[in-house]
């Protein structure tokens, strides 16, 4: 068994609904438990600014999944909530992303990134993981998510 925190982002539709339904999808898989889910934080909008707030959260599970596995079903997820690409970091109504899986290093690009390329420099990622695992070892930097969020804030 492995832990996995997730990222979930939404800012399409009614967004407390979307994280609601996401967590609950990910949680009818019978090989995934999720252990924590964090507050719910409205963010504002990074990379394209013009679209509207974010609700954003972070999500501990521990599963069987390897992390191939884990990306096809947080994929499904996606597909699920009827998720529409258009333009890049542009809206939508759910984004699931797979942040860290133990302390596991991943180069697998495009397909696979563990730790997720940019969650060390994304407040709307650090500030609701540190909330449930703030004493996590993000494994490219040595440091831990707390740190991490201390260091991007000053
Ligand atoms: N992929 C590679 N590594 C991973 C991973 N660790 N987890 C690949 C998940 N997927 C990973 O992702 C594109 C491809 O990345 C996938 O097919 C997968 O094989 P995507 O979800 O289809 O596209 P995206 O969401 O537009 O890209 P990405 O990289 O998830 O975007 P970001 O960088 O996460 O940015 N502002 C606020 N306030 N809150 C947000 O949640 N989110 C974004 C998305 C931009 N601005 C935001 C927010
Ligand atoms: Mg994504």
């Amino acid at each position: 068994m492995t832990k996995a925190y997730l990222g979930l982002g939404t800012n399409l539709g009614q967004k407390k609904e979307n994280l609601e339904k996401a967590l609950e999808v990910l949680n009818s898989h019978g090989s995934v438990q999720v252990l924590k889910v964090s507050s719910f934080y409205e963010t504002d909008p990074v990379g394209y600014e013009n679209q509207d707030i974010f609700l954003n959260a972070a999500v501990v599970c521990e599963t069987s999944l390897g992390p191939y596995e884990l990306l096809d079903f947080i994929q499904e997820i996606e597909k699920a909530l009827k998720r529409v690409r258009e333009i890049r970091w542009g809206p939508r109504t759910i984004d699931v992303d797979i942040l860290l899986y133990d302390s596991l290093e991943l180069l697998d690009e495009p397909r696979l990134i563990i730790p997720h390329p940019r969650m060390v420099e994304r407040e709307f990622v650090l500030v609701p993981l540190s909330e449930i695992a703030p004493e996590m070892v993000h494994p490219g930097t040595g440091k831990s998510i707390a740190l991490l969020l201390e260091e991007l804030k000053n």
